[in-house]
């Protein structure tokens, strides 16, 4: 059936080069593949061959890949069922899963067939890869360490399931205009989803509001009953999560609000038939849309529905299991079930662990705390004071009266051992108290997280650290032996062997092919680091993936990057710690220097920056168009044309990191000290032959510590120098003493960079001079520039960066999440076995 699709230029593809292979099944040849994807785009589908849309031939891949996945899927459950293995639910409000197509025909080793099965449509895969909308259902690193953490977790065959939200409108698409952030919701489902499978079977039921029913039962006992209240459907729909080359085919459960046929007659208590149908939209409105925020978004009430629904509807599936296959004997249940929060956000779960025990399955509270305590770790990824989550108490006490009831009776019992270890120590009981005082109380979600769980951690040595100095000093006197530290890692299936397939290949063809499932062996390229026949692909395959990016910076930006020159690249969410703002005050000093002709011998480089702002963060999205008008200003100023290019990349997401790191030269990891829990851009950048350029902070650490000095450009304030500097900092005496930064604030201030009007940088200057200033980024400035420059000398010196890029591969072993997943399981989740 040779046909022509209407086309849109792809990227160029990369050269093939595929690792040593396995047997196959025989269902996987390509002849079974090409009779599928016919059966599935003229049945399934019900499509001709005169079809007009590539999107369908997409999908009938989609669903052929897809049933090569659910014979073991459903032997994956079977086995964990027989084997009674005990079960992990990773409990997180986002998944960031990107795009699914190309890492499942990784993951299953059937790209090679597939593309043989495709010849007869003259379609290349690369083309109906595009076809596929990213699962965007997250902000940025905590919701792409979920999808890491899955992929992990299959491919070392642990039977974990991811809960989370299966939002009808993921994270915004970032449009600018004039310079300006807009966002567009994202209607990611809107030509379908092949990869998921609804299961309207296994819905449960969540409550919300009513009232509390207090009796006393034949025994005597106190019981509670919560009534009257609007109950919403969750529903799931289930996605599989193949792990790499094995059997496993592990479950990632989105669950779907719906509204009860009850809801809408009798309980919402409509006025007609029609208002009954038209309030479903109350049900409807949980699920709907991703919070586009990274930090906190300020006590919104349905954003404590839509954690509160994750939470009900996740236990009450894990205990249904449970009873189905044990009756109400919970004497083992902790034995054989782990739950892992991802940060605050689900930590409700730990009131409602004690809700479900005790009012529907009858346990009293000692049992039940003993099981919830001994089943809920809690993992914190963040040390922002401002981040932290609390709920006022009357909002939260309206939505859910019971739970509410219950952390008061869990904090109460808490400050009493808090008592006992610190008799009369008032102060502290405050600060600890999961209640926090003044007139409009609040639940620290946090602290309900550290005072439910058996395990605390942080996601890399430093913020480990940190939180048990600062954050959660008091918790860790209390109880040290809770707090434990899990660097985060990224797969390097996506993060190499999908996203870099010539410099995967090239590896493979060096060192074999067990780095992909142990990225340790990519110490073995140290050995031929100066190996001419080696260095000479690595430049070659470098040479390409630069060329890819170039293509893309073109296609998306607008503008021309050349692969010789430096490029040098910070993509992450917009935040003020992240110091966007730093880099471009060195954009700055590289224009001032090129137009005041002191650019000397300058090596020419490409700045490319990405990321998204939440829309409601003034400052950042004020920053992310200072870096669009810098890059506007450059970009049209002839003396800068032989030496310097700046692009912003709008809606930077899983897919485009997929290109960017590949072709980075140097990352910018550049946060003020103290700040970034761990960064996980970082490693991915690393893992592709990127050079960091970077603070002390966060997993920079360990990446330094493993590059090695040479290998990595340090600058800046150490977190402990700058909280010591924070009391006495003059960035205007700093501004003064260094005639380089001068210059900058001066063309700053002069409005040099004010295309959109007078004026609309002001907030900027004078954060940058303010003394309270909380990111030193004037004083980080005269370091951050001097390391730019060692950074473009080194690459200038391709005898220098050669090794550099190699060394930093073959030290990037420790970032793999698969080594992040065997430190969960071995110090958390089957800890003393
Ligand atoms: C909270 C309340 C209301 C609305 C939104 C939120 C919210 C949503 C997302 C708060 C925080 C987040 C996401 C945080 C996040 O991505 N943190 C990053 O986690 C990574 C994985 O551990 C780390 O590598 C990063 O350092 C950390 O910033």
């Amino acid at each position: 059936m040779g046909r022509k699709l209407n086309s849109r230029a792809p990227l160029p593809d990369l050269p093939a080069e595929d690792s040593r292979r396995e047997p196959h099944a025989p269902e996987d040849s390509a002849a079974d593949i090409s009779r599928d994807l016919h059966r599935h785009f003229e049945y399934t589908l019900g499509r001709d061959e005169f079809g007009e849309s590539r999107h369908y031939l997409y999908t009938a891949l989609a669903i052929t890949i897809r049933d090569r996945m659910v014979g073991r899927w459903r032997a994956t459950r079977e086995r964990y069922r027989r084997d009674r293995v005990k079960r992990v639910s990773y409990l997180s409000m986002e998944y960031l899963m990107g795009r699914t197509l190309g890492n499942a025909l990784l993951n299953l080793d059937i790209g090679e067939e597939v593309r043989e099965a495709l010849k007869a449509w003259s379609c290349a895969l690369e083309q109906l890869e595009e076809e596929e909308a990213d699962a965007g259902l997250g902000n940025g690193g905590l919701g792409r360490l979920a999808a890491c953490f899955l992929d992990s977790c299959a491919t070392l065959e642990i039977p974990v399931t991811g809960y989370g939200i299966r939002y009808e409108y993921g994270m915004f698409r970032q449009i600018i205009e004039g310079g300006v952030q807009v966002e567009q919701p994202d209607p990611w489902l809107r030509h379908g989803n092949p990869w998921e499978i609804e299961s309207p079977d296994a819905s449960r039921r969540v409550k919300f509001f009513g009232r509390l029913d207090k009796y006393q039962d034949e025994t005597g006992e106190l019981q509670v009953r919560w009534v009257d209240t609007t109950d919403v459907l969750a529903v799931p729909w289930d996605l599989p999560v193949p792990g790499y080359r094995n059997q496993t085919v592990n479950t990632l459960r989105l669950w779907k609000s719906e509204a009860t046929d009850r809801f809408n007659l009798a309980e919402f208590n409509a006025g007609s038939y029609t208002d009954a149908v038209a309030a479903k939209n109350l049900a409807e409105q949980i699920t709907m849309v991703l919070y586009p925020s990274d930090a906190s978004e300020a006590g919104k009430e349905l954003r404590l529905r839509q954690q509160y629904f994750l939470a009900s509807a996740s236990l009450q599936d894990v205990i249904w299991r449970w009873t189905r296959d044990h009756g109400e004997d919970f004497s083992d249940f902790a034995g054989k079930n782990v739950f892992q929060l991802n940060d605050t956000h689900p930590t409700v779960a730990i009131a409602e662990m004690m809700r479900l025990l005790i009012d529907d399955h009858g346990l009293p509270w000692d049992a039940a705390w003993a099981i919830t305590t001994e089943t809920m770790a809690y993992t914190n990824h963040t040390l922002l004071p401002e981040a932290l989550e609390s709920w006022r108490v009357s909002l939260f006490g309206q939505l859910l009266p019971r739970l509410i009831d219950i952390i008061f009776e869990i904090n109460a019992r808490f400050l009493a051992r808090v008592e006992a270890r610190w008799p009369g120590d008032q102060d502290r009981r405050e600060r600890m108290s999961i209640i926090s005082g003044g007139d409009h109380p609040m639940v620290r979600m946090a602290y309900l997280g550290i005072v439910g769980s058996f395990s605390v951690n942080g996601v890399s040595e430093l913020h480990s650290k940190l939180l048990t100095q600062t954050l959660f000093r008091d918790f860790f006197e209390l109880w040290p032996a809770k707090f434990n530290s899990k660097t985060n890692g990224v797969t390097p299936r996506r993060w190499l062997a999908h996203c870099n397939r010539g410099l995967g290949g090239l590896v493979t063809d060096t060192i074999g092919a067990g780095w992909t499932r142990d990225l340790n062996a990519l110490e073995g390229l140290n050995a031929h680091a100066a190996d001419p026949a080696f260095t000479s692909r690595f430049l070659a395959v470098r040479r390409d993936n630069k060329q890819r990016l170039a293509h893309f910076v073109q296609r998306e930006c607008g503008v021309d990057f050349h692969p010789e020159w430096l490029f040098d690249v910070q993509v992450k969410r917009f935040h003020e710690y992240k110091r966007q703002l730093l880099n471009v005050l060195h954009i700055i000093h590289l224009h001032d220097r090129i137009l005041r002709g002191d650019a000397g011998p300058m090596q020419p480089r490409c700045v490319l920056i990405g990321g998204k702002a939440a829309p409601g963060y003034v400052m950042a999205k004020r920053i992310l168009q200072l870096v669009n008008h810098v890059a506007e200003a450059v970009n049209g100023e002839p003396a800068c044309r032989d030496l310097l290019r700046v692009a912003f990349l709008p809606d930077y997401r899983v897919t485009s990191m997929e290109v960017i790191c590949p072709g980075t030269d140097l990352s910018q990891q550049i946060s003020t000290a103290g700040n970034e829990a761990s960064g996980t851009g970082n490693m991915k950048f690393m893992m592709n032959g990127a050079v960091t350029i970077g603070t002390l902070d966060g997993a920079n650490i360990e990446i330094l510590d493993a590059v090695g000095e040479d290998n990595f450009f340090l600058f800046g304030l150490t977190a402990g120098q700058v909280r010591e500097r924070r009391a006495n900092y003059q960035p205007d005496s700093i501004i003064a003493g260094d005639s380089d930064l001068a210059r900058v604030m001066q063309l700053l201030e002069s409005g040099h960079f004010d295309l959109a009007g007078e004026g609309v940088f002001r907030d900027i200057i004078g954060a940058i001079r303010h003394p309270h200033e909380p990111w030193m980024t004037a004083a980080d400035f005269r370091g951050y520039v001097d390391a730019q420059r060692r950074a473009a000398a080194a690459f200038a010196d391709p005898a220098r960066w050669t090794p550099m890029s190699i060394a930093n591969i073959a030290a990037s072993g420790r970032f793999s999440s698969d080594r992040t997943i065997r430190d969960y399981r071995d110090g958390i989740w089957y800890q003393g076995r």
